[in-house]
């Protein structure tokens, strides 16, 4: 199987968690951004992540190929539960932990940004979605302060959680996103719940910036 990518893309790292957590053979393929063509290609639009079954066909939607690996083969991974305080927690922090993150990304060491044009291509998308994002520069300190308050009341959270299950499918891409932001500090849970997923997936934490 093979897995296209954009490394920065948070819905990525949740069809990168799913194909590692089952320990399947796949291989991992950067789309460049600027390059429409090639996902277009394959699933009707520019979209990521895709994946290419061992049959040829194409699959979008990061849950989808999540649900998709976690069927290959035993023992499952998911038996349909989640933790509610935790997807509760990524609900009230994923709209200042996205624009915290993408005027970040736009300026980051991704491969799929590697070019002079995918980088403009990708900078003019995400003004398209965000608007001016040097304002979103603007308004990261407050964005970090409230972000670290909610990091310390996911320490409880943390405490709780037992076992794998869904709600690891939303945490851990935001808190892997939020590895990018200078400023932003996670307690010991949450650092240690970042490096223990980072290790089991090959999804690298992010320098700040
Ligand atoms: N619902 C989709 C959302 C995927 C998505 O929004 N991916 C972004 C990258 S983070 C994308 O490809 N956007 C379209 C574009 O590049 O123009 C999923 O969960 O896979």
């Amino acid at each position: 199987m093979k897995l296209y990518i954009y490394d920065h893309c948070p819905f990525c790292v949740k069809a990168r968690m799913g194909l590692a957590l089952k320990k399947l053979p796949f291989e991992l393929e950067i789309l460049m951004e600027g390059d429409a063509e090639t996902p277009t290609r394959m699933v009707g639009k520019k979209i990521a992540p895709i994946l290419q079954k061992d049959d040829g066909s194409y699959m979008p939607e990061s849950m989808d190929i999540v649900h998709y690996a976690d069927q290959l083969k035993a023992p499952r991974l998911l038996d349909g539960s989640t933790d509610e305080a935790i997807e509760a927690w990524v609900k009230s922090v994923w709209r200042i932990t996205i624009r915290l993150a993408v005027p970040r990304f736009v300026e980051g060491d991704f491969p799929e940004l590697a070019t002079t044009e995918a980088r403009e291509a990708f900078r003019a998308r995400e003004i398209r979605a965000f608007g001016d994002l040097d304002a979103l520069i603007e308004q990261s300190p407050e964005w970090i302060a409230d972000i670290n308050h909610q990091l310390q009341a996911l320490e409880a959270l943390l405490a709780a959680h037992k076992g794998l299950n869904l709600a690891d499918f939303s945490l851990f891409p935001v808190l892997r996103s939020l590895t990018i932001v200078e400023g932003v500090k996670f307690g010991p849970l949450a650092q240690a719940y970042a490096e223990h997923f980072s290790a089991k997936t090959g999804v690298a934490l992010l320098d700040p910036a």
